[in-house]
């Protein structure tokens, strides 16, 4: 069981200390110190306690290693080829309005590669867990990518740039070629829970700009345990670099793909 792993349960040991501190401040959040990091873009007392939290855990357990944060930023360990990959709280905006579709997404990415994951939605008890070559697993039960091979019969879901992101127009020309062809695309405002949805087999795919490592990391290696492709926008392995994520399930991806991109 992945349950066995130390790696893993130190994740979720952090993942669960700092859910306990992020439902005290979510049934609260009208009290919420909230600041703004850019259009579009909030920060809260909650985002940082959580990371504080989750980086004393994790950093107590495996001090050499380095750390890939959204509101700590990045720092190298002594141990130069492993980090701790982390998004204290995927989908701060619903999260600010209240909206129970949020999730704490903690990765280790070792050299180019993340090896282990946990994405936890607390308000759900949606527990999210994969290790490399050990599968992908929600709660107890393993995680399987879906079967569905038409797109017309597919789900899909992505992120609708706001604010100040640059990638409006591009996303709407990709949401007017796919939408006739599907069976709809939702806009949840978690890219650490798009992803486990396709790793779970809720959606047939997922893709998204402007999104950062720690949005993404723990996700992108839930859908590979559970059967799913990822790549970056251009079909390429760059995800981080680029900033962009493409992930479905292998019947739909090449379709999927040649949609969103179209020769
Ligand atoms: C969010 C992502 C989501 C994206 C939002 C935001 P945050 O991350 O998970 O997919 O569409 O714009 O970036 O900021 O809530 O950690």
């Amino acid at each position: 069981m992945i349950t066995d792993s130390p790696n893993i349960n130190v994740m979720v040991k952090a993942a669960r200390a700092a859910a306990r501190s992020l439902i005290r401040d979510f049934n609260e959040v009208e009290n919420l110190q909230v600041s703004l990091k850019g259009p579009g873009d909030f920060v809260s007392a909650a985002d940082r306690r959580a990371e504080q939290i989750i980086q004393s855990e994790l950093m107590e357990a495996r001090p050499a290693y380095g750390w890939i944060g959204e509101e700590l930023g990045t720092t190298d360990g002594k141990d130069e080829t492993r980090h701790w990959v982390v998004d204290p709280l995927d989908g701060t905006t619903n999260f600010l309005h209240g909206i129970p579709h949020w999730a704490i997404s903690i990765a280790i990415k070792h050299r180019n590669e993340i090896t282990s994951a946990v994405v936890f939605n607390p308000v759900t008890d949606e527990l999210y867990m994969a290790e490399r070559g050990k599968g992908a697993w929600l709660n107890d039960r393993r995680l399987r990518v879906s079967a569905r091979k038409e797109i017309t019969l597919s789900l899909f879901a992505t992120g609708v740039p706001y604010g100040g992101k640059k990638t409006l127009v591009t996303t709407l020309r990709e949401l007017a070629m796919l939408m006739p062809q599907c069976a709809g695309v939702r806009r949840f405002g978690a890219a650490s829970l798009d992803l486990a949805f396709v790793a779970g087999g809720r959606y047939e795919g997922y893709w998204e700009r402007e999104i950062y490592p720690w949005d993404i990391a723990g996700g992108l290696l839930l859908v590979k345990e559970a059967g799913g492709l990822v790549t970056d926008i251009n079909g390429e392995q760059n995800m981080f670099d680029t900033g962009s994520v493409i992930a479905a399930n292998p019947a739909i991806f090449e379709k999927f793909q040649s949609i969103l991109n179209p020769e």
